[in-house]
């Protein structure tokens, strides 16, 4: 019975023919920015392509390994297949066998944490983020994202504070950072297509940094299961061409803002 064999094989091959495809398509492995010309097979963030590189060297690594392991697997299958009058042989272990698969995908983790190392500093340590006042105040809670941005004033808690739901809105090419916060479980702020992700943590202010360099729209999404209203946390970034186009939304913002406090206030009782 040699179904196996050419099962694993079959498998093998379907695997390494979707590796093979990948970089033809944007959309299969890792997304894009908004435009697929300029963004094809590149985050639109500076340390996203960084990071994709980290994934393209660890997919060679485990490809490799993959394709050496499948080919193994459908050749035993083929050799030892059953046949009539063929015993199984009986052994307990090897010392050598074990030491081999031991090292070896060990030495491949030392390397690639070796190899990250750098990449991990220039996104996560204190030393390497922009030097500019933070752009807003995000705060995780079941089941959104607020949003705060300084008003006029660039001073965050005063009474011209911006606030938005679920939209974070920022400038191309800028290096931008925010303070991120959770009010009551653990959040994941996710940014998928700029390749940040970074928890959430109730009691504690943490700083992120990003940014893109095509304008347009990207998601954001909470990556930490938070709840049954999770999936109500996918959200949405928008990346002006241009600093007077911001400015341009906070004002408009900052005016239906206070448009609509207006009306609250006004508003007869009961209503
Ligand atoms: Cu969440």
């Amino acid at each position: 019975m040699r179904y196996w064999s050419v099962f694993f094989g079959v498998v093998g091959l379907a695997c390494v023919a979707c590796f093979a495809y990948a970089p033809f398509d944007p959309e299969w492995w890792l997304p894009a920015g908004p435009d697929p010309k300029v963004s094809h097979l590149h985050s639109a963030s500076s340390i996203g392509k960084e990071i994709d590189a980290l994934y393209v060297i660890i997919l060679w690594i485990t490809g490799v390994v993959f394709i050496g392991t499948q080919v193994a697997l459908a050749w035993a299958a083929w050799k030892f297949a059953d046949a009539p009058g063929r015993v199984a042989v009986y052994f307990h272990g090897s010392q050598r066998l074990e030491l081999i698969w031991t090292i070896i995908p060990a030495i491949a983790l030392v390397f690639i944490t070796v190899y990250q190392f750098g990449t991990w500093a220039s996104v996560k340590f204190k030393s390497s983020q922009p030097n500019v006042a933070p752009l807003a105040e995000v705060t995780g809670r079941q089941f959104q994202w607020v949003i705060r941005y300084p008003g006029p004033d660039k001073k965050l808690r005063t009474a011209d504070d911006v606030y938005t739901v679920n939209d974070l809105h920022f400038v191309k090419g800028q290096k931008t950072l925010i303070h991120l916060q959770a009010k009551d479980v653990l959040h994941s702020f996710f940014l998928p297509q700029l390749r940040v992700k970074q928890d959430a943590v109730p009691g504690l202010k943490i700083p992120v940094w990003f940014d893109a360099d095509q304008a347009g729209h990207y998601d954001l999404a909470c990556a930490e299961l938070c709840g049954w209203g999770h999936y109500k946390m996918r959200g949405n970034v928008f990346v002006h061409e241009t600093q007077a186009e911001f400015d341009d939304w906070m004002k408009t913002t900052a005016r239906e803002q206070a448009r609509d406090q207006v009306a609250v206030a006004d508003a007869p009782e009961g209503k």
